[in-house]
C-alpha cells in the first residue's frame, strides 16, 4: 500500500476528474445507452462541456482538431457501433501523432462475464473484437474493471500525452457507478526527465557537430509541435544563423516571417533554395521526420550523410543511439551549449507573386481565389484544409502566430469539418478559416449544424466544382466518378438553423469574391466559390500526376489520351 492520501470516488467521477486534471475541458461525442451513465455523470458534476456531434467519425475528427490546439482532446461513443464509427478518425490521430482519448462505453461486464449476447456486437457472444481492432492504431487500450481501473485510467492518460498518440478505453455500463478507492493529488501530466549523462553527451555531440558545420541546417516534421518545441527550434536557428525547412505536415510551426525560415521541404517538389539549404548541409538536425510521398517528393529526398535524427525521446547521432533525452531537454541544452554565430545570412525575401489577370468582373479563377485569399489572412488565424485544390494553402506566406490544421499523411476527406468544430472549441478567440472543396465537404457537411449550434464564427471558403478536381489530375478528367451532386451550399447555414445570422455568398466573379472578404467576422461566413472542374493550382495537378505514375505503374490507365487533368501549357 502506498502512503499517500487517497478518497473514495465512483470511477466515472474519477474519470472525468483525471481529464480535466489533465487540461480537457470539452468532452466531444454521440450518447448511447452504453454511455449515458457517464453522460449523466458528467452533466452532475457541471466541469466538463459536453459538445454533441452530429455522427461519432465527426467526434473523432473535432477531437483531433481540439487536441492540436490544447496538447489533449477526448470523446466518448458507445459500443462498436459509435467506436467503429470514429476508428477512422483515431487511426488518424495514430497517423498523426495527437493524443486523443477514445471512451468507448460499452456493455455491461456482466453481461461479459456470464456471456449475455447483447445489441451492439456481432451477437455471437463475442466481445473482445474491438478492443483488440482499436489495439493496432492507438498506443494503448483496456477495457476498464473495478479492479484496474484507477490504474489504467491514469496510464492510458499519460501514454496519450506522453507519445503524442491516441488511446482507447472501454467503460463498461455497469461499473461507472462503483466507488473505488482513488488517489487525491492530481495527476500530472509531464515528460519523463533526460537520463542526465545521455542529455549531457547527446546534446554536447549535437553542438559540437553544428557549430563546427560550415553550412548546417534544421529540418522540422510534425513533433516539433506536438512536443511543444517550435519556440527552442527558433531559438537555437537564431543563435546559430542557420536556415530551418518543414515539412508539408509541419506548415505553420515555425514563425514563417523568421528570417531564417527556409520554405517547405519536399524532395524534388521543394523551391531550389529550400532544396540546397537542406541537401546541401554538412550537417542536417531533422527533428521527427517521416519521409512518406508528400513528404519527400515522392521518394526523391536525399538528407546529406551527416544527418542528426531527434526524436519525442530518443536521437541517433551517427553510430550512437540516445535513449532517455526528452526532445525539449535537448534543444535547450543545445542552445545552452553552442556560441552565437553572426556572420551567416539570413534569407534574401523573394519578389512578390505578379498579379493574377483578370478585372472584378472575370470569371473567378484558381489564381485569382488563392491570391485574394492570401490577402486575407491575419496575425493568429488557425487555417484548415482538407485535400484537394485547397491544398494551395501550403503556398500561402503566413502571417506571425498562425497554426495549420491538415491531415497530409492520413489525408481523409472531410477530416477539415470535424477538426473545425473542435479547433473553435479550443480556441474561442481565434479566427478560424477552413479551406475544403465539395467533395469533402460533402463527407462531413452536417457538423456545420453543430458550429451554428454552438454560436461558432468560423469563414468557411467552400469550392463548389462540381466533384473530384484533385481526382482528375490522376485519372478520369472528363469522367463521371468524379462528378458529385451539386448542392446550395450558400443555403446550408439556413436549413441547418433556421434562425442563423450566419452570411452566406455565392462567388462567381473576382468581384463577389471580394464583397466576401469584405464582410464583419461576427457571424459564421460561409463563401461558396463556383469554379471550373478542370481549374487547379499547377502544383496540385503536378502531384496529382506524379501519384498516378506511383500508384498505376507503367501499365496503367494513365497515358491514355486525355484521361488526365494536366497543367496549362
Ligand atoms: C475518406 C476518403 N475517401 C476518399 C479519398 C480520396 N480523395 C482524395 S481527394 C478527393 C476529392 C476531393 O475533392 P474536393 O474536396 O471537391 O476537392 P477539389 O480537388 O475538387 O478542390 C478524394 C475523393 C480520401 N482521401 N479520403
Ligand atoms: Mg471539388
Amino acid at each position: 500500500m502506498s502512503d499517500s492520501p487517497s478518497q473514495r470516488m465512483t470511477i466515472g467521477d474519477f474519470l472525468l476528474r483525471r481529464l480535466e486534471e489533465a487540461g480537457i475541458r470539452h468532452l466531444f461525442g454521440v450518447p448511447g445507452d452504453f454511455n449515458l451513465e457517464l453522460l449523466q455523470q458528467l452533466d452532475d458534476a457541471g466541469r466538463l462541456k459536453w459538445i454533441g456531434t452530429c455522427s461519432e467519425l465527426n467526434a473523432s475528427y473535432a477531437a483531433d482538431g481540439y487536441a492540436r490546439l490544447t496538447g489533449i482532446g477526448a470523446l466518448t461513443v458507445t459500443n462498436a457501433v459509435g467506436a467503429l464509427s470514429a476508428l477512422n478518425g483515431i487511426a488518424g490521430a495514430y497517423a498523426e501523432h495527437v493524443p486523443v482519448i477514445l471512451i468507448a462505453g460499452s456493455i455491461p461486464l456482466r453481461s461479459i462475464e456470464r456471456g449475455l449476447g447483447m445489441h451492439h456486437t456481432t451477437g455471437d457472444g463475442t466481445w473482445n473484437r474491438f478492443l483488440g481492432a482499436f489495439a493496432q492504431v492507438t498506443a494503448g487500450e483496456a477495457r476498464l474493471t473495478p479492479g484496474n481501473a484507477v490504474m489504467e485510467i491514469d496510464r492510458l492518460i499519460l501514454t496519450a500525452w506522453r507519445e503524442k498518440l491516441p488511446v482507447y478505453m472501454e467503460l463498461p455500463s455497469d461499473i461507472a457507478y462503483l466507488e473505488v478507492d482513488v488517489p487525491a493529488a492530481p495527476l500530472v501530466l509531464a515528460q519523463p526527465p533526460s537520463d542526465p549523462e545521455r542529455l549531457g553527451s547527446c546534446s554536447a555531440a549535437i553542438a559540437r557537430q553544428l557549430s563546427g558545420a560550415r553550412a548546417p541546417a534544421i529540418l522540422v516534421d510534425q513533433d516539433v509541435a506536438r512536443y511543444g518545441a517550435a519556440a527552442e527550434v527558433v531559438e537555437l536557428a537564431a543563435k546559430l544563423q542557420l536556415p530551418v525547412a518543414v515539412t508539408g505536415p509541419a506548415k505553420g510551426v515555425i514563425d514563417e516571417t523568421f528570417p531564417y525560415y527556409a520554405g517547405i521541404y519536399n524532395g524534388k517538389g521543394s523551391a531550389p533554395y529550400t532544396r540546397e539549404a537542406i541537401e546541401g548541409a554538412d550537417c542536417l538536425l531533422s527533428i521527427g521526420y517521416r519521409p512518406i510521398d508528400g513528404t519527400s517528393g515522392d521518394f526523391t529526398a536525399v538528407l546529406p550523410a551527416n544527418t542528426i535524427r531527434a526524436r519525442g525521446h530518443a536521437v541517433d547521432i551517427g553510430a550512437d543511439n540516445y535513449q532517455a533525452v526528452t526532445l525539449t531537454e535537448v534543444l535547450r541544452s543545445v542552445i545552452d551549449a553552442v556560441p552565437q554565430v553572426t556572420n551567416r545570412a539570413a534569407r534574401q525575401a523573394g519578389a512578390p507573386a505578379a498579379p493574377a489577370q483578370g478585372g472584378g468582373s472575370a470569371r473567378l479563377t484558381q489564381a485569382a481565389y488563392w491570391q485574394a485569399l492570401q490577402g486575407y489572412l491575419q496575425p493568429g488565424d488557425v487555417l484548415l484544409t482538407d485535400n484537394g485544390t485547397s491544398y494551395a494553402i501550403f503556398g500561402f506566406d503566413l502571417p506571425p502566430d498562425c497554426t495549420v490544421v491538415a491531415s497530409v499523411i492520413w489525408g481523409s476527406i472531410g477530416y477539415s469539418v470535424g477538426s473545425l468544430l473542435g479547433t473553435l472549441t479550443a480556441a474561442p478567440n481565434r479566427r478560424h478559416l477552413l479551406f475544403v472543396g465539395d467533395g469533402s465537404f460533402q463527407v462531413t457537411a452536417q457538423e456545420l449544424s453543430t458550429m451554428l449550434r454552438n454560436d461558432y464564427k468560423p469563414v468557411i471558403f467552400l469550392i463548389n466544382n462540381g466533384g473530384y478536381t484533385i481526382e482528375r489530375g490522376y485519372i478520369g478528367k472528363n469522367a463521371h466518378y468524379n462528378d458529385i451532386a451539386r448542392w446550395a451550399y450558400a443555403d446550408l447555414p439556413k436549413a441547418f438553423r433556421p434562425d442563423t445570422t450566419a452570411r452566406s455568398f455565392v462567388c462567381r466573379t473576382v468581384a463577389d469574391l471580394q464583397a466576401a472578404l469584405s464582410a464583419p467576422n461576427d457571424s459564421l461566413i460561409l463563401v461558396e466559390s463556383i469554379m471550373d472542374p478542370h481549374d487547379a493550382p499547377a502544383a496540385v495537378i503536378h502531384s496529382s500526376n506524379n501519384g498516378a505514375e506511383l500508384d498505376y505503374g507503367p501499365r496503367g490507365p494513365q497515358h491514355r489520351d486525355n484521361i488526365q487533368l494536366q497543367p496549362a501549357t
